[in-house]
């Protein structure tokens, strides 16, 4: 078999600001929602630690909420990855003649909020924050690598949360926007792709969303205003950017029945449909119709102003982009979350030593699922193995990471040439180790470079090629072609 993409197919890798850049306290950036997010492990969940109005201190599960009028509070005796992360910071360069060493033509990173608005309030944004991302964007395009920016990845300003409770209110929209526009301003000549959010189906709580509680009615309407702002900035940046491509990213795992019952059928169509919700709004532009169904069963009330809906309507996305994985399966006893996720496992198939199914095939699933629903260009802008690696000899032998990404780009190309996908690219999550969203380890890797760094933090931070790094080097650089021989 052939294995050849499409020419002009965009290949490289994908990072976060809060998992990779560190630097938290430098050029006058200010607190973000994940900054109180401490280090976890397998056992224990990662916890937000934070401060109530009589003065104690307390934490919780980072995706729930927290007792209204607590703060986001930094224990001196905790660990806190984002703060230094694995220091892209200060290492842009080296990392970025890596990703070009490996023939990426593209790269996806995220813009830390309170790098350009340290409280997510002030009038003009902050120099130092835009002329660091500005710096980035132009270390990409010398290498001949187009940038791909996530304006927002899981976090709001801290001060948003605290003050406002994050996108519960109307003012975070109006701080998105300003956030937008002054990436737009001074971006926008030098790049194309933008995602509005990350995994925006699947955000949650104080460490995302920037909310106190988690109670559904009020994430409907918070999500209600992400939606809003994402049309505004769609607007926004057709305005100002003409041929750019603004899309967002949704955390799509293949969902399974369990088996054929009827009862497992109607279990994955419902639980499907909490995922597409999200989708729905922002590439159909309207709301479909069992989300009001669902509103009235549940007596939730979603406060709108009279624009909404028209912007919503008339700035749908110009692309969707997606992280997958895994696929999941569900069956009519399974524990759906209100926010419509299901981790059940599939007898079928191995799993990583987290328990994520290993489901090549899940991803041409997905592709072809999505794009008979939306019809419009898609990017995978995620995808990889989590694992443990032993670094022996200033190397890693990740044969393992090869089969998986191997598997995977084989599905996603009989998805382009076999099934007609109009799948326009792909950014590995992530080239370079960098602390995981989920657990706050660094032991769980995803790159094909190692970073000399432990679960604490402690280490060189130096980096070294793993096995994978020639291998994806001749991957995208012969545009998959160098897969038919494997
Ligand atoms: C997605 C997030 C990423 C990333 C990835 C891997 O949910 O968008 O930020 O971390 O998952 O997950 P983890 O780091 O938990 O292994």
């Amino acid at each position: 078999m052939n294995y050849e993409f499409p020419k002009g197919f965009l290949w490289g890798g994908a990072t976060a600001d809060s998992q990779y850049e560190g630097g938290f306290n430098e050029g006058g950036r200010g607190l973000a929602s994940t900054d109180f997010v401490t280090d976890g492990s397998h056992t224990r969940a990662r916890q937000v630690t934070y401060k109530l109005p009589d003065g104690t201190t307390s934490s919780c599960d980072f995706k729930k909420g927290m007792p209204e009028g607590a703060i986001g509070y930094l224990d001196p005796n905790e660990y806190y990855p984002s703060h230094q992360a694995v220091d892209f910071y200060h290492r842009y360069k080296e990392d970025i003649a890596l990703m070009a060493e490996m023939g990426f033509n593209i790269y996806r990173f995220s813009i830390c909020w309170t790098r350009i608005f340290p409280t997510g309030l002030e009038d003009e944004p902050n120099e130092a924050g835009l002329k660091f991302y500005e710096d980035v964007v132009d270390e990409l395009l010398s290498h001949g690598m187009e940038p791909l920016i996530t304006i927002c990845h899981d976090q709001v300003p801290a001060y948003l949360a605290d003050h406002y409770d994050g996108w519960s209110s109307r003012v975070t929209i109006e701080a998105y926007l300003k956030l937008a526009k002054a990436l737009f301003e001074r971006l926008g000549k030098k790049v194309k792709y933008w995602l509005t959010f990350n995994e925006l189906n699947v955000l949650r709580g104080y460490a995302q969303m920037g909310t106190h509680s988690i109670e559904p009615q009020v994430h409907y309407q918070a999500m209600h205003h992400v939606f809003v702002a994402s049309a505004y900035a769609v607007k926004m940046a057709h305005e100002m950017m003409p041929g750019c491509m603004v899309g967002t990213m949704y955390a799509s795992s293949a969902l399974y029945p369990l088996t054929c019952k009827p009862e497992d059928m109607m279990a994955q169509m419902r639980t499907r449909r909490l995922t597409h919700y999200y989708s729905d709004v922002m590439m159909n532009g309207c709301y479909p119709y069992f989300a009001r169904m669902m509103w009235k069963d549940n007596g939730f009330t979603i406060q709108m102003e009279d624009d909404d809906e028209a912007m919503l309507a008339a700035y749908p996305l110009d692309f969707i982009s997606i992280s997958y994985y895994r696929s999941t399966t569900v069956n009519k006893d399974s524990i759906i979350s209100p926010i419509g996720l299901c981790m059940d496992t599939n007898p079928y198939l191995k799993a990583t030593p987290w328990g994520w199914p290993l489901d090549p095939l899940g991803l041409r699933y997905i592709l072809n699922e999505l794009y008979d629903r939306y019809n419009k260009p898609i990017m995978v802008v995620e995808n990889g193995l989590g694992e443990i690696d032993e670094f022996v000899n200033n190397t890693v032998e990740d044969d393992y990471r090869i089969n998986y990404l191997s598997d995977h780009f084989k599905a996603m190309h009989d998805a382009i040439v076999l099934d007609g996908v109009n799948c326009i690219g792909y950014t590995m999550w992530a080239p370079i180790d960098l602390v995981s969203m989920s657990t706050g380890e660094m032991k769980k890797r995803y790159g094909f470079v190692y970073v000399d760094m432990d679960d604490k933090g402690n280490g060189t931070r130096n980096r070294y090629k793993k096995k994978s790094f020639e291998w994806i080097k001749k991957v995208y650089t012969t545009n998959g072609a160098s897969l038919s021989e494997e």
